[in-house]
């Protein structure tokens, strides 16, 4: 078979010496190939990713029912995701969407988390963007999939998964030092690009 996808979505890559996979595509596998022509060094990362069969990740048996997050708002010196083990919440409720908004007033030294549940629309791939100035992690069905820890500017990590149709838990941790801040949470995935995640996806 062809393989036809690539991490960045542009590339169509016929591999006809590939040992013979299922067409059900639904994971992403760690192996990874360069283009070169005769006498022409490959420059640059690898960019071209096999996709090949895997069982997804079972959506959960018990379906959540209140629309949106729950959040945890901590006040604190943070410089790493562990030294929030340390702080306990001042304030919680329910965001829409993982939002620093819910930090009020307060513009340094203080972390969120959110927990809840996101909506696989389909069964398939799917690839999580974590943008966070300073720390973040976004963690799904129990495993941390992208980790952007430490203080830093703005800065987007990307993890990938492989989801059943339906209901995930996931709990986004976030921590601002100082200056600027920021959060954001994209997605792309079976027939679709990327994009943020709608409110229409959370609940808890
Ligand atoms: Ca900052």
């Amino acid at each position: 078979m062809a393989i036809d996808q690539s991490l960045d979505a542009r590339l169509i890559v016929p591999l006809p010496h590939l040992p013979p996979v299922p067409d059900t595509l639904t994971s992403i596998v760690g192996l990874r190939a360069a283009c070169a022509t005769a006498g022409i060094k490959a420059s640059g990362k690898p960019d071209i990713a096999l996709l090949v069969a895997d069982e997804p990740i079972a959506a959960a048996a018990e379906v959540p029912a209140e629309k949106g997050l729950a959040f945890e708002y901590f006040e604190g010196a943070v410089d790493k995701l562990a030294d929030m083990a340390s702080l306990t919440p001042v304030r919680t409720g329910t965001s829409a969407k993982p939002d620093l908004a819910v930090a009020g007033a307060r513009k340094e030294r203080y972390a969120l988390r959110f927990r809840g549940f996101v909506r696989a629309p389909r069964s398939g791939v799917y690839v999580f963007y974590l943008g966070s100035d300073d720390g973040s992690r976004f963690a799904i069905a129990g495993r941390d999939l992208i980790v952007n820890d430490g203080a830093h500017g703005v800065s987007e990590e990307k993890g990938e998964i492989a989801l059943a149709q339906g209901w995930h838990p996931v709990e986004i941790t976030y921590f601002q030092v100082t200056g600027p801040m920021n959060l954001s949470l994209a997605w792309r995935g079976p027939g679709f690009p990327k994009s943020s995640l709608p409110a229409s996806v959370f609940e808890h």
